[in-house]
Protein backbone atom coordinates (compact mmCIF):
# COMPACT_ATOMS: atom_id res chain seq x y z
CA UNK A 1 0.00 0.00 0.00
CA UNK A 2 3.31 2.18 0.40
CA UNK A 3 2.87 3.08 -3.15
CA UNK A 4 -0.65 3.66 -3.56
CA UNK A 5 -0.21 6.53 -0.77
CA UNK A 6 3.03 7.75 -2.57
CA UNK A 7 1.03 8.86 -5.38
CA UNK A 8 -1.99 9.85 -3.53
CA UNK A 9 0.63 12.32 -1.86
CA UNK A 10 1.98 13.42 -4.34
CA UNK A 11 -1.59 14.12 -6.41
CA UNK A 12 -2.47 15.83 -3.79
CA UNK A 13 0.09 17.89 -3.65
CA UNK A 14 0.30 18.87 -7.30
CA UNK A 15 -3.56 19.50 -7.29
CA UNK A 16 -2.69 22.35 -4.43
CA UNK A 17 -0.12 23.99 -6.72
CA UNK A 18 -2.10 23.68 -10.40
CA UNK A 19 -5.52 23.85 -8.53
CA UNK A 20 -7.41 22.22 -11.38
CA UNK A 21 -11.93 22.00 -11.03
CA UNK A 22 -11.56 18.41 -10.98
CA UNK A 23 -9.56 15.29 -10.30
CA UNK A 24 -10.15 12.45 -12.30
CA UNK A 25 -8.15 8.89 -11.88
CA UNK A 26 -7.72 7.20 -15.40
CA UNK A 27 -9.15 3.72 -15.10
CA UNK A 28 -7.99 2.84 -18.39
CA UNK A 29 -11.69 1.52 -19.96
CA UNK A 30 -13.01 1.62 -23.38
CA UNK A 31 -15.54 3.51 -21.93
CA UNK A 32 -13.74 6.33 -20.49
CA UNK A 33 -11.98 6.75 -23.63
CA UNK A 34 -15.20 7.40 -25.61
CA UNK A 35 -16.04 9.95 -22.79
CA UNK A 36 -12.67 11.98 -23.33
CA UNK A 37 -13.06 11.28 -27.30
CA UNK A 38 -16.58 12.97 -26.82
CA UNK A 39 -15.82 15.53 -24.76
CA UNK A 40 -12.71 16.62 -27.19
CA UNK A 41 -14.82 16.42 -30.35
CA UNK A 42 -17.56 18.73 -28.45
CA UNK A 43 -15.03 21.38 -27.88
CA UNK A 44 -13.52 21.13 -31.15
CA UNK A 45 -9.65 19.46 -29.83
CA UNK A 46 -10.56 16.77 -31.95
CA UNK A 47 -12.34 16.37 -35.23
CA UNK A 48 -14.19 13.46 -36.35
CA UNK A 49 -13.20 11.83 -39.55
CA UNK A 50 -14.85 9.25 -41.80
CA UNK A 51 -16.07 6.86 -39.79
CA UNK A 52 -16.97 4.45 -42.38
CA UNK A 53 -13.16 4.18 -44.13
CA UNK A 54 -11.86 5.66 -40.52
CA UNK A 55 -13.50 3.84 -38.28
CA UNK A 56 -12.77 5.39 -34.44
CA UNK A 57 -10.04 7.70 -36.46
CA UNK A 58 -10.14 11.39 -35.46
CA UNK A 59 -7.96 14.72 -36.45
CA UNK A 60 -6.48 16.81 -33.92
CA UNK A 61 -5.38 20.05 -35.00
CA UNK A 62 -2.32 21.63 -32.50
CA UNK A 63 -1.51 24.94 -31.90
CA UNK A 64 0.91 25.71 -34.75
CA UNK A 65 3.83 26.59 -32.44
CA UNK A 66 3.15 23.37 -31.17
CA UNK A 67 4.10 21.25 -33.51
CA UNK A 68 7.79 18.89 -32.74
CA UNK A 69 9.87 18.38 -30.01
CA UNK A 70 11.91 21.63 -28.43
CA UNK A 71 15.45 20.49 -27.51
CA UNK A 72 16.28 23.84 -26.68
CA UNK A 73 13.66 24.17 -24.22
CA UNK A 74 14.64 20.25 -22.50
CA UNK A 75 16.78 20.17 -20.06
CA UNK A 76 18.50 17.53 -17.63
CA UNK A 77 18.86 18.57 -14.06
CA UNK A 78 21.40 17.01 -12.01
CA UNK A 79 22.85 18.45 -9.26
CA UNK A 80 26.14 18.35 -10.87
CA UNK A 81 26.43 20.19 -14.43
CA UNK A 82 29.46 17.76 -15.03
CA UNK A 83 26.81 14.97 -15.04
CA UNK A 84 24.58 16.14 -17.88
CA UNK A 85 27.29 16.78 -19.75
CA UNK A 86 28.14 18.70 -22.66
CA UNK A 87 25.29 17.84 -25.31
CA UNK A 88 22.42 18.48 -22.56
CA UNK A 89 20.93 21.24 -21.56
CA UNK A 90 21.64 21.81 -18.04
CA UNK A 91 19.57 23.62 -14.78
CA UNK A 92 20.38 23.16 -11.13
CA UNK A 93 17.81 21.48 -9.68
CA UNK A 94 16.85 24.06 -7.02
CA UNK A 95 16.66 26.97 -9.59
CA UNK A 96 14.79 24.30 -12.13
CA UNK A 97 12.28 23.99 -9.11
CA UNK A 98 11.82 27.82 -8.23
CA UNK A 99 11.51 28.82 -12.02
CA UNK A 100 9.33 26.13 -13.37
CA UNK A 101 7.48 25.60 -10.40
CA UNK A 102 5.96 29.37 -10.84
CA UNK A 103 4.77 28.55 -14.05
CA UNK A 104 2.67 25.50 -12.75
CA UNK A 105 1.09 27.36 -10.12
CA UNK A 106 -2.49 27.67 -10.76
CA UNK A 107 -1.63 26.02 -14.48
CA UNK A 108 -5.08 23.65 -14.47
CA UNK A 109 -7.46 26.01 -13.10
CA UNK A 110 -10.53 25.78 -15.01
CA UNK A 111 -9.75 22.35 -16.03
CA UNK A 112 -9.50 18.62 -15.21
CA UNK A 113 -6.15 17.32 -13.87
CA UNK A 114 -6.12 13.51 -14.86
CA UNK A 115 -3.54 11.51 -13.13
CA UNK A 116 -2.38 8.14 -15.42
CA UNK A 117 -1.15 5.52 -13.97
CA UNK A 118 0.81 3.31 -16.88
CA UNK A 119 3.18 0.75 -17.50
CA UNK A 120 6.26 0.30 -19.95
CA UNK A 121 6.65 -2.40 -21.04
CA UNK A 122 4.40 -5.96 -21.25
CA UNK A 123 2.45 -5.92 -17.59
CA UNK A 124 3.85 -9.21 -16.78
CA UNK A 125 7.37 -8.58 -17.59
CA UNK A 126 10.47 -8.03 -15.03
CA UNK A 127 11.89 -5.46 -17.27
CA UNK A 128 8.38 -2.97 -17.23
CA UNK A 129 8.58 -0.17 -14.99
CA UNK A 130 5.71 1.90 -13.96
CA UNK A 131 4.79 5.83 -14.22
CA UNK A 132 1.99 8.27 -13.33
CA UNK A 133 1.37 11.18 -15.17
CA UNK A 134 -0.47 13.93 -14.30
CA UNK A 135 -2.03 16.07 -17.20
CA UNK A 136 -4.30 18.77 -18.01
CA UNK A 137 -4.78 17.73 -21.46
CA UNK A 138 -7.48 15.06 -22.46
CA UNK A 139 -5.40 14.65 -25.64
CA UNK A 140 -2.68 13.44 -23.85
CA UNK A 141 -4.79 10.99 -21.63
CA UNK A 142 -6.09 9.74 -25.25
CA UNK A 143 -2.41 9.48 -26.42
CA UNK A 144 -1.23 8.00 -23.70
CA UNK A 145 -3.54 5.39 -23.34
CA UNK A 146 -2.94 4.44 -27.43
CA UNK A 147 0.97 4.53 -26.47
CA UNK A 148 0.91 2.83 -22.87
CA UNK A 149 -0.01 -0.30 -21.27
CA UNK A 150 -2.77 2.65 -18.64
CA UNK A 151 -5.09 2.60 -16.10
CA UNK A 152 -6.45 -0.31 -13.58
CA UNK A 153 -3.57 -2.86 -14.86
CA UNK A 154 -1.28 -0.25 -14.12
CA UNK A 155 -2.80 1.18 -10.62
CA UNK A 156 -3.28 -2.64 -9.49
CA UNK A 157 0.63 -2.99 -10.09
CA UNK A 158 1.46 0.00 -8.14
CA UNK A 159 -0.03 -1.08 -5.16
CA UNK A 160 2.16 -4.13 -5.05
CA UNK A 161 5.31 -1.95 -5.26
CA UNK A 162 6.38 1.42 -4.50
CA UNK A 163 8.46 2.54 -7.52
CA UNK A 164 6.87 4.75 -10.29
CA UNK A 165 8.04 7.46 -12.02
CA UNK A 166 6.04 10.52 -11.74
CA UNK A 167 5.42 12.98 -14.04
CA UNK A 168 3.71 15.87 -14.20
CA UNK A 169 2.38 17.94 -17.40
CA UNK A 170 0.83 20.95 -17.82
CA UNK A 171 -0.56 22.95 -21.23
CA UNK A 172 0.18 26.07 -19.02
CA UNK A 173 -0.41 28.69 -22.03
CA UNK A 174 1.38 26.87 -24.58
CA UNK A 175 3.48 29.83 -25.53
CA UNK A 176 7.31 28.88 -26.31
CA UNK A 177 8.68 31.19 -23.99
CA UNK A 178 7.46 29.71 -20.87
CA UNK A 179 8.01 26.04 -22.23
CA UNK A 180 10.23 23.62 -20.58
CA UNK A 181 10.63 19.78 -20.60
CA UNK A 182 12.66 19.19 -16.87
CA UNK A 183 14.21 16.09 -16.14
CA UNK A 184 15.35 15.14 -12.58
CA UNK A 185 16.85 11.95 -13.22
CA UNK A 186 18.51 11.72 -9.52
CA UNK A 187 15.21 11.79 -8.26
CA UNK A 188 13.49 9.83 -11.17
CA UNK A 189 11.11 13.15 -11.71
CA UNK A 190 9.93 14.24 -15.00
CA UNK A 191 8.42 18.22 -15.40
CA UNK A 192 6.83 19.11 -18.66
CA UNK A 193 4.86 22.78 -19.18
CA UNK A 194 3.96 24.83 -21.92
CA UNK A 195 3.77 21.79 -24.98
CA UNK A 196 1.21 19.25 -26.11
CA UNK A 197 3.26 17.98 -28.32
CA UNK A 198 4.19 13.99 -28.34
CA UNK A 199 7.50 13.81 -27.27
CA UNK A 200 7.14 16.36 -24.88
CA UNK A 201 3.81 15.87 -23.40
CA UNK A 202 3.77 11.92 -23.39
CA UNK A 203 6.19 11.79 -20.49
CA UNK A 204 6.34 7.79 -20.88
CA UNK A 205 7.79 8.25 -24.05
CA UNK A 206 11.00 9.90 -24.53
CA UNK A 207 11.49 11.62 -21.00
CA UNK A 208 10.90 8.24 -19.24
CA UNK A 209 11.84 5.75 -21.34
CA UNK A 210 14.40 7.64 -23.14
CA UNK A 211 16.02 10.08 -21.02
CA UNK A 212 15.20 8.68 -16.91
CA UNK A 213 15.92 5.10 -17.92
CA UNK A 214 18.98 5.83 -19.62
CA UNK A 215 19.93 6.96 -15.98
CA UNK A 216 18.38 3.75 -14.63
CA UNK A 217 19.64 1.39 -17.36
CA UNK A 218 23.19 2.90 -16.40
CA UNK A 219 22.89 2.18 -12.76
CA UNK A 220 21.33 -1.06 -13.08
CA UNK A 221 23.36 -2.67 -16.24
CA UNK A 222 21.18 -2.18 -18.82
CA UNK A 223 20.55 0.19 -21.67
CA UNK A 224 17.28 2.31 -22.87
CA UNK A 225 18.14 3.53 -26.59
CA UNK A 226 15.73 5.16 -29.09
CA UNK A 227 15.80 1.83 -31.19
CA UNK A 228 13.30 -0.20 -33.68
CA UNK A 229 13.02 -3.77 -32.97
CA UNK A 230 12.08 -6.80 -35.87
CA UNK A 231 12.59 -9.96 -36.46
CA UNK A 232 13.80 -11.62 -39.46
CA UNK A 233 12.33 -14.68 -40.80
CA UNK A 234 14.32 -16.76 -42.96
CA UNK A 235 12.98 -19.44 -45.32
CA UNK A 236 13.18 -22.34 -42.81
CA UNK A 237 11.26 -20.01 -40.34
CA UNK A 238 13.86 -19.30 -38.03
CA UNK A 239 13.47 -15.93 -36.60
CA UNK A 240 16.40 -13.67 -36.29
CA UNK A 241 16.32 -10.42 -34.06
CA UNK A 242 17.68 -7.20 -35.11
CA UNK A 243 17.58 -3.51 -33.49
CA UNK A 244 17.72 -0.58 -35.09
CA UNK A 245 18.76 3.38 -33.72
CA UNK A 246 17.89 5.92 -36.48
CA UNK A 247 17.37 9.54 -35.37
CA UNK A 248 13.85 11.03 -35.13
CA UNK A 249 12.54 10.65 -38.84
CA UNK A 250 15.39 8.28 -40.09
CA UNK A 251 13.23 5.85 -40.85
CA UNK A 252 12.64 2.90 -37.66
CA UNK A 253 9.25 2.44 -38.01
CA UNK A 254 9.45 2.42 -41.53
CA UNK A 255 12.04 -0.45 -41.41
CA UNK A 256 10.29 -2.04 -38.27
CA UNK A 257 7.03 -2.65 -40.71
CA UNK A 258 9.07 -3.61 -44.30
CA UNK A 259 7.23 -5.63 -46.62
CA UNK A 260 9.28 -8.04 -48.38
CA UNK A 261 9.51 -7.91 -51.75
CA UNK A 262 11.55 -11.43 -51.47
CA UNK A 263 8.78 -13.36 -49.82
CA UNK A 264 8.89 -15.92 -52.62
CA UNK A 265 12.57 -16.55 -51.33
CA UNK A 266 11.16 -16.83 -47.88
CA UNK A 267 12.61 -13.98 -45.82
CA UNK A 268 9.76 -11.72 -43.59
CA UNK A 269 9.93 -9.16 -40.89
CA UNK A 270 8.16 -9.21 -38.01
CA UNK A 271 7.07 -5.76 -35.73
CA UNK A 272 8.47 -6.29 -32.46
CA UNK A 273 8.74 -2.13 -31.64
CA UNK A 274 9.50 1.43 -33.96
CA UNK A 275 10.93 3.71 -31.88
CA UNK A 276 11.87 2.44 -27.94
CA UNK A 277 13.88 -0.41 -26.64
CA UNK A 278 14.93 -1.38 -23.06
CA UNK A 279 18.07 -3.77 -23.45
CA UNK A 280 18.97 -6.36 -20.28
CA UNK A 281 21.29 -9.14 -20.60
CA UNK A 282 19.00 -12.35 -20.03
CA UNK A 283 19.51 -15.59 -17.50
CA UNK A 284 21.16 -16.97 -21.20
CA UNK A 285 24.36 -14.21 -21.74
CA UNK A 286 22.27 -13.04 -24.93
CA UNK A 287 21.10 -8.98 -24.95
CA UNK A 288 17.35 -9.52 -24.78
CA UNK A 289 14.81 -6.30 -26.11
CA UNK A 290 11.55 -5.37 -24.85
CA UNK A 291 9.59 -2.54 -26.57
CA UNK A 292 8.22 -0.60 -23.71
CA UNK A 293 5.60 0.89 -25.52
CA UNK A 294 2.01 -0.13 -26.51
CA UNK A 295 1.50 2.09 -29.76
CA UNK A 296 2.93 3.84 -32.72
CA UNK A 297 3.00 7.53 -32.71
CA UNK A 298 4.48 7.29 -36.30
CA UNK A 299 5.18 10.13 -38.69
CA UNK A 300 2.67 10.74 -41.85
CA UNK A 301 4.46 12.18 -44.11
CA UNK A 302 5.74 9.64 -47.05
CA UNK A 303 3.96 7.01 -45.82
CA UNK A 304 1.65 5.37 -48.36
CA UNK A 305 0.34 1.87 -49.47
CA UNK A 306 3.51 1.65 -51.48
CA UNK A 307 6.06 2.64 -49.18
CA UNK A 308 4.44 0.99 -46.12
CA UNK A 309 1.34 -0.89 -46.64
CA UNK A 310 1.30 -2.56 -42.69
CA UNK A 311 1.07 1.01 -41.90
CA UNK A 312 -1.58 2.21 -43.64
CA UNK A 313 -3.82 -1.06 -42.64
CA UNK A 314 -2.82 -0.44 -39.15
CA UNK A 315 -3.64 3.77 -39.22
CA UNK A 316 -6.64 2.98 -41.09
CA UNK A 317 -8.82 2.62 -37.53
CA UNK A 318 -8.97 3.56 -33.93
CA UNK A 319 -6.38 5.88 -34.69
CA UNK A 320 -5.55 9.98 -33.70
CA UNK A 321 -4.38 11.71 -36.32
CA UNK A 322 -1.87 15.08 -35.78
CA UNK A 323 -1.80 17.96 -37.58
CA UNK A 324 -2.57 16.13 -41.26
CA UNK A 325 -4.71 17.16 -43.79
CA UNK A 326 -8.31 16.43 -44.97
CA UNK A 327 -10.10 15.50 -47.53
CA UNK A 328 -13.81 17.18 -48.30
CA UNK A 329 -14.96 13.51 -47.17
CA UNK A 330 -13.26 13.33 -44.33
CA UNK A 331 -10.41 11.49 -44.69
CA UNK A 332 -6.70 12.64 -43.73
CA UNK A 333 -4.69 13.17 -46.08
CA UNK A 334 -0.49 13.75 -46.34
CA UNK A 335 2.18 14.63 -48.80
CA UNK A 336 3.16 11.34 -50.62
CA UNK A 337 -0.19 9.89 -49.41
CA UNK A 338 -1.18 9.33 -52.94
CA UNK A 339 0.36 11.26 -55.74
CA UNK A 340 -2.20 13.70 -56.62
CA UNK A 341 -3.51 16.05 -53.35
CA UNK A 342 -7.70 15.60 -53.66
CA UNK A 343 -9.66 18.13 -54.60
CA UNK A 344 -10.95 20.35 -51.92
CA UNK A 345 -8.01 19.42 -49.08
CA UNK A 346 -7.95 21.14 -46.01
CA UNK A 347 -4.80 21.82 -44.23
CA UNK A 348 -3.54 21.23 -41.06
CA UNK A 349 -4.25 24.93 -40.05
CA UNK A 350 -7.72 24.51 -40.83
CA UNK A 351 -7.65 26.30 -44.35
CA UNK A 352 -8.26 25.68 -47.67
CA UNK A 353 -5.39 24.14 -49.09
CA UNK A 354 -3.85 25.46 -52.73
CA UNK A 355 -0.68 24.51 -54.26
CA UNK A 356 2.44 26.09 -53.98
CA UNK A 357 4.96 26.33 -51.12
CA UNK A 358 2.68 25.40 -48.12
CA UNK A 359 1.94 21.65 -47.20
CA UNK A 360 -0.93 19.85 -46.54
CA UNK A 361 0.05 18.12 -43.97
CA UNK A 362 2.88 19.76 -41.11
CA UNK A 363 6.38 17.98 -42.18
CA UNK A 364 6.19 16.61 -38.69
CA UNK A 365 2.32 15.37 -38.81
CA UNK A 366 1.94 11.96 -36.95
CA UNK A 367 -0.90 9.39 -36.34
CA UNK A 368 -1.08 7.42 -33.05
CA UNK A 369 -1.68 3.70 -33.61
CA UNK A 370 -2.56 0.49 -31.45
CA UNK A 371 0.92 -1.50 -31.83
CA UNK A 372 -1.56 -4.53 -31.86
CA UNK A 373 -3.30 -3.53 -35.03
CA UNK A 374 -0.25 -3.55 -37.35
CA UNK A 375 -0.31 -6.74 -39.95
CA UNK A 376 3.26 -7.65 -39.19
CA UNK A 377 3.05 -7.41 -35.27
CA UNK A 378 5.25 -9.60 -34.11
CA UNK A 379 4.03 -13.16 -32.19
CA UNK A 380 6.46 -12.08 -29.59
CA UNK A 381 6.31 -8.47 -29.16
CA UNK A 382 4.90 -8.49 -25.81
CA UNK A 383 6.66 -11.74 -24.42
CA UNK A 384 7.83 -11.28 -20.85
CA UNK A 385 11.75 -12.13 -20.95
CA UNK A 386 11.71 -9.73 -24.52
CA UNK A 387 13.67 -11.04 -27.74
CA UNK A 388 17.01 -12.30 -27.86
CA UNK A 389 18.90 -9.62 -30.16
CA UNK A 390 21.88 -10.75 -32.89
CA UNK A 391 22.15 -7.38 -34.48
CA UNK A 392 22.39 -3.86 -33.92
CA UNK A 393 22.40 -1.41 -36.35
CA UNK A 394 23.61 2.43 -36.21
CA UNK A 395 22.12 4.70 -39.40
CA UNK A 396 21.33 8.27 -40.44
CA UNK A 397 20.37 10.69 -43.09
CA UNK A 398 23.61 10.71 -45.21
CA UNK A 399 23.85 12.31 -48.68
CA UNK A 400 27.05 11.66 -48.71
CA UNK A 401 30.04 9.71 -47.16
CA UNK A 402 28.57 6.36 -44.92
CA UNK A 403 27.59 3.58 -47.78
CA UNK A 404 24.76 1.81 -47.80
CA UNK A 405 26.11 -1.18 -45.04
CA UNK A 406 29.12 -1.93 -43.50
CA UNK A 407 29.88 -3.73 -40.52
CA UNK A 408 32.08 -3.11 -37.25
CA UNK A 409 35.04 -5.42 -36.54
CA UNK A 410 34.08 -5.96 -32.80
CA UNK A 411 31.94 -4.85 -30.20
CA UNK A 412 34.27 -1.99 -29.41
CA UNK A 413 34.45 -0.93 -32.66
CA UNK A 414 31.05 -0.98 -32.93
CA UNK A 415 30.03 1.19 -30.45
CA UNK A 416 32.93 3.61 -31.52
CA UNK A 417 30.58 3.76 -34.84
CA UNK A 418 27.60 4.30 -32.85
CA UNK A 419 29.03 6.83 -30.90
CA UNK A 420 31.00 8.21 -34.28
CA UNK A 421 27.59 8.92 -36.19
CA UNK A 422 25.93 11.73 -37.79
CA UNK A 423 22.89 12.48 -39.82
CA UNK A 424 20.56 15.43 -41.23
CA UNK A 425 18.17 17.12 -39.05
CA UNK A 426 14.50 16.57 -39.53
CA UNK A 427 11.38 18.51 -38.53
CA UNK A 428 10.61 16.10 -35.75
CA UNK A 429 12.74 18.91 -33.73
CA UNK A 430 11.97 22.70 -33.95
CA UNK A 431 14.92 24.12 -36.00
CA UNK A 432 16.96 24.06 -39.37
CA UNK A 433 16.37 20.93 -41.32
CA UNK A 434 18.47 19.21 -43.19
CA UNK A 435 21.98 19.92 -41.14
CA UNK A 436 24.41 17.20 -40.59
CA UNK A 437 25.28 16.64 -36.92
CA UNK A 438 26.49 14.38 -34.80
CA UNK A 439 24.29 12.19 -33.45
CA UNK A 440 25.71 9.22 -31.40
CA UNK A 441 23.36 5.96 -31.42
CA UNK A 442 20.49 8.38 -32.92
CA UNK A 443 20.07 9.42 -28.70
CA UNK A 444 21.90 12.84 -28.57
CA UNK A 445 18.48 14.48 -27.55
CA UNK A 446 17.52 11.38 -25.45
CA UNK A 447 20.62 10.73 -23.00
CA UNK A 448 19.93 11.14 -19.42
CA UNK A 449 23.23 11.30 -18.84
CA UNK A 450 26.63 12.71 -19.73
CA UNK A 451 27.01 11.34 -23.16
CA UNK A 452 30.92 10.30 -22.19
CA UNK A 453 29.91 8.21 -19.68
CA UNK A 454 27.22 6.82 -22.04
CA UNK A 455 29.86 5.25 -24.12
CA UNK A 456 31.94 3.90 -21.78
CA UNK A 457 28.35 2.34 -20.36
CA UNK A 458 28.04 0.89 -23.83
CA UNK A 459 31.77 -0.64 -24.10
CA UNK A 460 31.06 -1.99 -20.54
CA UNK A 461 27.72 -4.12 -21.55
CA UNK A 462 29.67 -6.03 -24.37
CA UNK A 463 31.63 -7.77 -21.52
CA UNK A 464 28.63 -8.74 -19.58
CA UNK A 465 27.31 -10.23 -22.76
CA UNK A 466 28.59 -14.31 -23.96
CA UNK A 467 27.34 -13.62 -27.40
CA UNK A 468 27.07 -9.87 -27.99
CA UNK A 469 25.11 -8.91 -31.30
CA UNK A 470 27.14 -8.00 -34.21
CA UNK A 471 26.98 -4.46 -35.17
CA UNK A 472 26.43 -2.49 -38.47
CA UNK A 473 26.06 1.14 -40.10
CA UNK A 474 23.48 1.50 -42.43
CA UNK A 475 22.58 4.35 -44.68
CA UNK A 476 19.23 4.65 -46.78
CA UNK A 477 19.56 8.16 -47.83
CA UNK A 478 22.86 8.63 -50.29
CA UNK A 479 22.22 10.66 -52.76
CA UNK A 480 23.36 11.10 -56.35
CA UNK A 481 24.85 14.54 -57.40
CA UNK A 482 21.22 16.09 -58.47
CA UNK A 483 19.98 15.51 -54.97
CA UNK A 484 17.75 11.78 -55.78
CA UNK A 485 18.32 8.82 -53.72
CA UNK A 486 20.20 6.26 -55.24
CA UNK A 487 18.81 3.52 -53.23
CA UNK A 488 15.44 2.53 -53.25
CA UNK A 489 14.79 1.92 -49.95
CA UNK A 490 11.31 0.94 -47.87
CA UNK A 491 10.97 -3.12 -48.58
CA UNK A 492 14.43 -3.22 -50.59
CA UNK A 493 15.74 -2.87 -47.37
CA UNK A 494 15.57 -6.39 -46.82
CA UNK A 495 18.14 -6.70 -48.90
CA UNK A 496 20.58 -5.26 -46.61
CA UNK A 497 18.96 -7.09 -43.58
CA UNK A 498 19.84 -10.37 -45.63
CA UNK A 499 23.39 -9.60 -46.05
CA UNK A 500 23.28 -8.31 -42.44
CA UNK A 501 21.79 -11.65 -41.54
CA UNK A 502 24.07 -14.05 -43.39
CA UNK A 503 27.26 -11.73 -41.86
CA UNK A 504 25.85 -13.11 -38.53
CA UNK A 505 25.98 -16.62 -39.33
CA UNK A 506 29.36 -16.07 -40.50
CA UNK A 507 28.61 -15.99 -44.08
CA UNK A 508 27.99 -12.97 -46.56
CA UNK A 509 30.80 -12.07 -49.15
CA UNK A 510 32.43 -8.71 -47.82
CA UNK A 511 35.23 -6.77 -48.27
CA UNK A 512 37.24 -5.18 -45.50
CA UNK A 513 37.91 -1.31 -45.92
CA UNK A 514 39.02 1.17 -43.40
CA UNK A 515 35.79 1.49 -41.80
CA UNK A 516 34.32 -1.98 -41.48
CA UNK A 517 33.24 -4.89 -43.89
CA UNK A 518 31.17 -3.41 -46.39
CA UNK A 519 29.22 -6.01 -49.11
CA UNK A 520 31.46 -7.12 -52.15
CA UNK A 521 30.17 -6.07 -55.49
CA UNK A 522 27.77 -8.77 -55.88
CA UNK A 523 27.52 -9.53 -52.30
CA UNK A 524 23.80 -8.28 -52.20
CA UNK A 525 20.42 -10.23 -53.19
CA UNK A 526 19.68 -8.17 -56.45
CA UNK A 527 16.93 -10.50 -57.77
CA UNK A 528 14.50 -8.60 -58.90
CA UNK A 529 15.98 -5.19 -58.75
CA UNK A 530 17.85 -3.43 -61.27
CA UNK A 531 19.15 -0.36 -60.39
CA UNK A 532 20.84 1.80 -63.03
CA UNK A 533 25.20 1.11 -63.58
CA UNK A 534 27.10 2.10 -61.21
CA UNK A 535 24.70 2.61 -58.55
CA UNK A 536 25.82 -0.05 -56.59
CA UNK A 537 29.94 0.92 -56.67
CA UNK A 538 28.62 4.42 -55.78
CA UNK A 539 26.82 2.95 -52.85
CA UNK A 540 28.99 1.21 -51.26
CA UNK A 541 32.17 3.23 -52.14
CA UNK A 542 34.08 4.90 -49.67
CA UNK A 543 35.50 8.17 -49.84
CA UNK A 544 39.18 7.94 -48.41
CA UNK A 545 39.07 12.06 -48.29
CA UNK A 546 35.68 12.04 -47.25
CA UNK A 547 36.20 10.24 -44.57
CA UNK A 548 39.22 11.47 -43.52
CA UNK A 549 37.41 15.30 -43.07
CA UNK A 550 33.86 12.68 -40.89
CA UNK A 551 37.26 11.51 -38.78
CA UNK A 552 38.10 14.89 -38.00
CA UNK A 553 34.29 16.22 -37.22
CA UNK A 554 34.45 12.88 -35.11
CA UNK A 555 37.26 14.26 -33.17
CA UNK A 556 36.24 17.70 -32.79
CA UNK A 557 32.92 16.02 -31.03
CA UNK A 558 34.54 14.30 -29.16
CA UNK A 559 37.47 16.51 -28.55
CA UNK A 560 34.03 18.27 -25.83
CA UNK A 561 33.95 15.27 -23.25
CA UNK A 562 37.81 16.18 -22.21
CA UNK A 563 39.02 13.66 -19.91
CA UNK A 564 35.56 11.46 -19.69
CA UNK A 565 35.82 10.40 -23.13
CA UNK A 566 36.67 6.73 -22.24
CA UNK A 567 40.00 5.07 -24.06
CA UNK A 568 38.02 3.00 -25.87
CA UNK A 569 37.25 5.53 -28.17
CA UNK A 570 40.52 7.26 -28.73
CA UNK A 571 41.82 3.96 -29.57
CA UNK A 572 38.96 3.01 -32.32
CA UNK A 573 39.45 6.71 -33.33
CA UNK A 574 42.86 6.53 -33.59
CA UNK A 575 42.81 2.94 -35.50
CA UNK A 576 40.35 4.28 -38.12
CA UNK A 577 42.93 7.20 -38.94
CA UNK A 578 45.76 4.51 -39.20
CA UNK A 579 43.53 2.38 -41.31
CA UNK A 580 42.77 5.46 -43.57
CA UNK A 581 46.01 6.60 -43.90
CA UNK A 582 46.89 3.71 -45.67
CA UNK A 583 44.54 4.00 -48.69
CA UNK A 584 46.30 4.70 -51.25
CA UNK A 585 43.07 5.44 -54.17
CA UNK A 586 41.02 8.50 -53.04
CA UNK A 587 37.87 5.47 -53.39
CA UNK A 588 37.72 1.98 -52.31
CA UNK A 589 37.19 -0.94 -52.61
CA UNK A 590 33.97 -1.21 -54.72
CA UNK A 591 35.02 1.21 -57.81
CA UNK A 592 37.54 -1.38 -58.68
CA UNK A 593 35.30 -4.01 -58.79
CA UNK A 594 33.23 -4.65 -61.96
CA UNK A 595 29.73 -5.00 -60.56
CA UNK A 596 27.06 -7.92 -61.79
P1 LIG B 1 10.60 8.94 -35.30
O1 LIG B 1 9.22 8.46 -35.06
O2 LIG B 1 10.68 10.42 -35.43
O3 LIG B 1 11.60 8.43 -34.32
O4 LIG B 1 11.02 8.48 -36.79
P2 LIG B 1 11.39 7.09 -37.51
O5 LIG B 1 12.85 6.84 -37.37
O6 LIG B 1 10.47 6.02 -37.09
O7 LIG B 1 11.16 7.44 -39.05
P3 LIG B 1 10.06 6.92 -40.09
O8 LIG B 1 10.20 5.47 -40.39
O9 LIG B 1 8.75 7.39 -39.64
O10 LIG B 1 10.50 7.70 -41.41
C1 LIG B 1 10.60 9.10 -41.49
C2 LIG B 1 10.55 9.54 -42.93
O11 LIG B 1 11.57 8.91 -43.70
C3 LIG B 1 9.23 9.22 -43.61
O12 LIG B 1 8.86 10.31 -44.42
C4 LIG B 1 9.55 8.02 -44.46
O13 LIG B 1 8.74 7.93 -45.60
C5 LIG B 1 11.03 8.25 -44.82
N1 LIG B 1 11.75 6.97 -45.01
C6 LIG B 1 11.72 5.90 -44.18
N2 LIG B 1 12.45 4.87 -44.68
C7 LIG B 1 12.97 5.31 -45.85
C8 LIG B 1 13.83 4.71 -46.83
O14 LIG B 1 14.25 3.55 -46.74
N3 LIG B 1 14.17 5.50 -47.89
C9 LIG B 1 13.71 6.78 -48.03
N4 LIG B 1 14.09 7.47 -49.10
N5 LIG B 1 12.90 7.37 -47.13
C10 LIG B 1 12.54 6.65 -46.05
C1 LIG C 1 11.00 11.38 -32.26
O1 LIG C 1 11.03 12.60 -32.42
O2 LIG C 1 12.03 10.68 -32.24
C2 LIG C 1 9.70 10.70 -32.11
C3 LIG C 1 8.50 11.50 -31.95
O3 LIG C 1 9.67 9.48 -32.05
S1 LIG C 1 8.34 12.06 -30.31
O4 LIG C 1 7.72 11.01 -29.52
O5 LIG C 1 7.49 13.23 -30.36
O6 LIG C 1 9.63 12.38 -29.74
MN1 LIG D 1 11.68 8.58 -32.12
Amino acid sequence: MAGQTGVERWVDEVARITRPDRIHWCDGSEGEYHKLIEGMVGDGTLIRLNQKSYPGCYLHRSNPSDVARTEHLTFICTSRKEDAGPTNNWMAPKEARERVGKLFEGSMKGRTMYVIPYIMGPAGSPYSKLGVEITDSPYVVANMRLMTRMGKVALDRLSGSNGFVPGLHSLGDLSPDRRFILHFPEERLIWSIGSGYGGNALLGKKCYALRIASWMGREGGWLAEHNMIIGLEDPTGQVTYIAGAFPSACGKTNLAMLVSPLQHLGYKVWTVGDDIAWLHVGPDGRLRAINPEAGFFGVAPGTSSKTNPNMMAAAGRNTIFTNVGVTPGGEPWWEGKDPTPPDGLIDWKGNRWAPGAEKAAHPNSRFTVPAGQCPSISPHWEDDDGVPISAILFGGRRARVAPLVYQSYSWQHGVFVGAGMASETTAAATGAVGVTRRDPMAMLPFCGYNMADYFGHWVAMGSRMKHPPAIFHVNWFRKDADGNFLWPGFGENVRVLMWILDRVRGRGKAVETPIGFVPAADGLEMDGLKLPAGTMQELLSIDRDAWSKELEDQGKFFEQFGDRLPNEMRQEHAKLAQRLSRVRVPLSPAETSKGS
